[in-house]
């Protein structure tokens, strides 16, 4: 099909049931992160994928073509400004022949299930917004997780969302959450948020074998690993960013998609480059055990 086309190289991954790993493209272009750690960003998770003997698959929006895969020559292009596309703006940035729309977490699953990719890495998902009782601004990341069929790979859920009940709607929805090698869901650039998680699988071999069980029972799983413990910021830290952070973006009437963007933002210049340290080493270890689970799942199978 012409709407969608798949790089040569991920391709032949797939075709010879190599290990191949789904990234999406809103966290390198600027609505994810400043330049230039936005290219730093995607040169640590495409090297680290390929250490590990996996092949990068990165998701866009090219000239109004949904791409699983582009060539290193098309790497600037994601790296400017976008039009964000979550799973239900596809059909229109193809429609509407967008020139780069960058895909968020349920695009990029959407588009991995379709063609077979069974593992994504991104830094941390969307969630419930804090307010949503009131606004009901919940990320379309949460039902992508539970209908596609494929494993994401997260250090949790950015920490300005409400993250108890991101937790409970992901039980609701019936997501298996997993975390790896820690016991509370991660706070992305923290990590932990002091909420428990049920289940904690320490070894990539187990997390495979669950990863297979859940794929072939239908719909997707969340694994979560905290950010390294190097790059970590403090919880109070972070908590007074986020504070200042959401009401600057109240202050200026953003609701919407706008907020996620806008929040990522503030925070970055807030912390004086430290939230995009964090940010840069999170992404990058959960390309790594995106990479290992991939390996993995491909021996067994
Ligand atoms: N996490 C990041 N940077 C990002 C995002 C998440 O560290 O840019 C993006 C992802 O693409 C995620 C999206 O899918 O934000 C969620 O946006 P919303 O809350 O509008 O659903
Ligand atoms: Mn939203």
């Amino acid at each position: 099909m012409n709407d969608l086309q798949i790089s040569p190289e991920v391709d032949e991954a797939l075709h010879r049931h190599r290990a191949v790993v789904a990234l999406e493209s809103t966290i390198f272009s600027h609505l994810g992160l400043p330049s230039p750690a936005n290219a730093e960003a995607l040169e640590r998770c495409i090297q680290v994928i390929r250490a590990k003997g996996a092949v990068p698959a990165i998701t866009a929006v090219l000239d109004g073509i949904a791409r699983v895969g582009i060539t290193e020559s098309e790497h600037g292009r994601i790296l400017g400004s976008a039009r964000k596309v979550a799973e239900r703006d596809l059909p229109v940035a193809i429609g509407e022949r967008w020139n780069f729309g960058a895909t968020t977490v349920s695009a990029s699953l959407s588009l991995a299930a379709r063609v077979g990719i069974r593992v994504f890495a991104t830094g941390g998902i969307g969630g419930v917004h804090r307010g949503a009782e009131l606004h009901g601004d919940v990320s379309a990341d949460l039902p992508a997780l539970a209908r596609h069929s494929v494993v994401t790979v997260s250090a949790g859920a950015k920490s300005f969302l409400d993250l108890p009940r991101t937790l409970e709607m992901l039980e609701t929805l019936g997501v298996p959450v997993i975390g790896y090698e820690c016991s509370d869901f991660p706070a992305f650039t923290v990590r932990s948020s002091g909420l428990r998680l049920t289940h904690r699988i320490d070894d990539v071999a187990t997390l495979a074998h669950v990863a297979r069980a859940q794929l072939e029972h239908g719909g997707g799983m969340l694994v979560c690993t905290p950010v390294p413990t190097a790059d970590a910021l403090d919880a109070d830290l972070m908590n007074a960013a986020i504070e200042r952070a959401l009401q600057s973006a109240a202050q200026q009437g953003i609701t919407g998609p706008g907020v996620t963007p806008v929040v990522l933002a503030a925070i970055a210049a807030d912390t004086s480059g430290e939230a995009v340290r964090a940010n840069l080493a999170l992404a990058e270890n959960n390309a790594r055990l995106a990479a290992a689970l991939a390996v993995s799942m491909t021996q067994h199978s």
